[in-house]
């Protein structure tokens, strides 16, 4: 009997969910940083053994109030979780108060799939604050398990993933066995250079940024065979392009050093990396440059 099915993990920004799914496929495939709304797209990784396969999606946090359209997107890619999933994650920490947007409560409540509650973090958090949470949360949805991990320290892990095959229907396998997720390597590149954006630039620098991969070709050069990689960073306003670059370039400089030595790391291959800002006017609310980065259909 093979089995199979959409394992969708949803829950409030920062919580760690990224963390998990990188934990349970053994790969650094989704970005992590400390700040809130890292992960913008949903994005799916694949475990595939012969007697079955098990297909993530990592989704961004879920925005309560969303300011610009594109977190309206964001918001978007968490409720599709919501609707195709054959075993839910909801994912919470024990760093945040409990709440839950009332919509979000609802649509949870009446899945009628496995639900599983993950309390995060667990290497930060007593017990006592532990079973407060569980309680809760016992009280607003009745879930078929609530586990406490720790995805950063791999604390739990492996429980998880073991209750999920239990909990996995008969089905066939959705995508080829030999898949492993549904973004493309420039994806992934673009990602890596958005979180060492998020990582090096503060306050509404990050969240106005778009890292678009136009480029990506083998070349050939004197130290042998790389990869020629060119990105545009798109800001929002011609003030954040200055930032971005910084004195006599300094910044774009080091963010390029960063981003090209993680990129080399991701797939193995010698990198050149060039990156260039672009001003897009108040992208974040405008269809078209939505549309175009893949937020919107
Ligand atoms: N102490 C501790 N920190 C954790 C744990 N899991 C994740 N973190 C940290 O929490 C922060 C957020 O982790 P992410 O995995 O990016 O969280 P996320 O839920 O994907 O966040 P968004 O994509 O913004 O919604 C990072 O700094 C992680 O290192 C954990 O088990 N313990
Ligand atoms: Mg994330």
């Amino acid at each position: 009997m093979h089995k199979s099915g959409f394992v969708n993990i949803i829950g409030n920004p920062n919580v760690g969910k990224s963390t998990l799914l990188n934990a349970l496929i053994g790969e650094r495939l989704s970005i992590i940083t400390n700040k809130p709304q890292t992960t913008r797209h949903r994005i799916i990784a694949i475990i595939n053994e012969p007697k079955y396969q098990i297909i993530f999606s990592d989704t961004p946090g879920i925005i309560l109030k969303p300011h610009y359209k594109m977190q309206s997107a964001m918001n978007s890619f968490a409720f599709s979780a919501l609707e195709d999933a054959d075993i839910l994650i909801y994912m919470i920490d024990t760093l945040e108060d409990p709440q839950i947007d009332p919509k979000v409560l609802r649509s949870i409540t009446q899945l009628e799939t496995p639900k599983i509650l993950i309390i995060n973090k667990m290497d930060v958090s007593t017990q006592d604050q532990i079973e407060k949470l569980s309680s809760w949360w016992s009280d607003q949805v009745d879930f078929d398990h609530i586990c406490a991990i720790s995805a950063l320290e791999n604390v739990g892990v492996e429980g998880i993933q073991n209750l999920i095959v239990s909990h996995l229907p008969e089905g066939p396998a959705y995508y080829p066995k030999d898949q492993f997720t549904d973004k493309s390597e420039r994806f992934f590149v673009s990602e890596i250079i958005r979180e060492n954006i998020l990582n090096r630039y503060h306050q509404e620098i990050p969240y106005s940024c778009e890292v678009i991969v136009h480029t990506f070709k083998d070349r050939q050069s004197r130290s042998g065979p790389m990869i020629h990689i060119m990105a545009d960073i798109i800001v929002n306003r011609k003030t954040q392009k200055s930032i971005i670059i910084g004195k006599g370039a300094s910044a774009i400089r080091a963010l390029g050093t960063d981003s090209r030595k993680a990129i080399e790391t991701f797939i193995n291959k010698k990198v050149f990396l060039e990156l260039h800002v672009k001003v897009k006017e108040k992208w974040r609310d405008d269809d078209r440059s939505l549309k175009s980065y893949g937020y919107l259909h």
